[in-house]
């Protein structure tokens, strides 16, 4: 009996699938390579169901002989590690994305004297689509909760970007570029106190209370699925972080990170000329137990961020302080620095990596921005932020309109830099 070899997802079942399941049943047993759950991560979307969960779906499938893990986006490893008959495809490879993948499969099996069976894709039904139906149905708070420690699990960066109202966070939602790794998009939402009390023409002094930041949160909740990690500033007293960490959770946001400062609160990225003052390392371990404590769900989590850099401290300090937090119960670690060189934060990540080989390093690049993702992952970050990006841009924008409005004393020549009536209108679905 031949072996064809399948490549799967298996997150969705469709039609589709089980026709080729049928076609290649007709050719030997039916070998299918379930991708894993990081395969998937780094090409697109995470799958709804864990590798568990698709197995079991996928191995009781009719026609299906064996299921083995593809751990690669690429069919080659298992290609050559099990040396099928054939590989059996939909012909939707012959163009777009997978053409380069369809190629080297085709030279490899032409190497080994394997065949590739190719079968009309099967129209009006993929994944991707099905997957964009879900969407648009929403999530549950319990689902959108669990998502983080699955995307720091499986994908490295895991990519966040700020949000500030409902349709900045639709950008982060449904933005997607194709690249020639697979299609990039942003796994999360930032909800920043730096973005969110400008918005509300405030200062970032913890002076918009937590109530009002839900407010916002609410609209963005409210037309996303993403997960959400919230700036919680300092985390107020150990006895009202009790409440946020609870009304957090309720609302389904993955994580909030805290900051080790007291005192009033300002901005990190604030000049020089005032060095805020740290808390002391017992003070902020108490407030992250009491925290941990009262969480209910086991997949919320706490992190710890560390300001040392920004009070003008050495590294030493925000590693003893991390060290500290870590065994009071933090789930991850920020560590948060404006020098523009980014010595200070590869040094700390680097030595806080020899010693904590699993816990989250969240890192905010603004300052240091000339180091691409990779390069951050490879000091040892886990989650990067884009903290402010989509507000900054949106002030330069409106205030351009704004200014040629009043010097044209008409809207003419604005025009241009707004997008069309009938694009707004088509902007949010369901308001035709
Ligand atoms: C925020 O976005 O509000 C932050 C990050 O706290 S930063 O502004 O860089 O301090
Ligand atoms: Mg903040």
């Amino acid at each position: 009996m031949k072996t064809i070899y399948l490549g799967l997802s298996g997150d969705i079942i469709h039609p589709g699938i089980i026709n080729i399941i049928k076609e290649a049943s007709k050719h030997g047993e039916v070998l299918v390579g379930l991708l894993t759950d990081s395969a998937i991560a780094s090409h697109k979307r995470l799958p709804y169901l864990n590798w568990q969960q698709r197995l079991e779906v996928v191995e009781n499938l009719k026609g299906v002989s064996k299921v083995v893990p593809q751990e690669e986006w690429s069919y080659i490893p298992n290609l050559k590690k099990y040396k099928p008959d054939a590989i059996i495809h939909g012909d939707d490879w012959n163009t777009g994305p997978l053409k380069k993948e369809r190629e080297e499969v085709i030279a490899l099996m032409n190497e080994t004297g394997g065949k590739v069976i190719e079968i009309p894709y099967t129209k009006g039904v993929n994944s991707s689509a099905l997957n964009e139906a879900i969407r648009s149905l929403g999530t549950t708070p319990d689902i959108r909760l669990k998502t983080l420690r699955r995307l720091i699990e499986f994908k490295k960066p895991v990519r966040i970007m700020e949000a500030h109202s409902g349709v900045s966070a639709l950008i982060v939602e449904n933005l997607e570029i194709e690249k020639d790794d697979g299609l990039h998009s942003y796994d999360g939402i930032w909800s920043s106190s730096l973005t969110d009390s400008t918005s509300k023409g405030k200062p970032d002094i913890e002076a918009v209370d937590l109530t009002t930041r839900l407010q916002d949160l609410t609209n963005i909740l409210e037309c996303t699925t993403k997960p959400i990690i919230f700036d919680g500033d300092t985390g107020g007293k150990p006895e009202h972080f009790v409440f946020t960490v609870r009304t957090l959770e309720r609302n389904g946001i993955s994580a909030v990170i805290i900051e080790d400062k007291i005192g009033l609160k300002k901005n990190s990225l604030f000049g020089t000329d005032v060095l805020q003052e740290l808390a002391s390392i017992p003070e902020f371990c108490e407030k992250l137990s009491v925290g941990k404590r009262a969480q209910i769900t086991k997949d919320f989590m706490i992190i710890a961020r560390l300001e040392s850099l920004i009070a003008g401290k050495p590294v030493s300090d925000a590693l003893e302080r991390a060290r500290a937090y870590v065994s009071a119960g933090a789930d991850g670690v920020m560590i948060h620095s404006k020098e523009k060189s980014g010595d200070d934060i590869k040094e700390f990540c680097q030595e806080f990596r020899a010693e904590f080989n699993e816990i989250p390093i969240i890192l905010v690049p603004t300052t240091y921005n000339q180091f691409t993702e990779k390069e951050l992952v490879g000091w040892g970050a886990t989650i990067i932020i884009y903290a402010n990006h989509m507000l900054r841009a949106s002030y330069p924008a409106m205030m351009n309109v704004a200014k040629l409005i009043l010097e044209n004393e008409r809207s003419l020549e604005a025009d241009k830099l707004c997008m069309p009536i009938s694009q707004i209108l088509e902007l949010i679905p369901g308001g035709k």
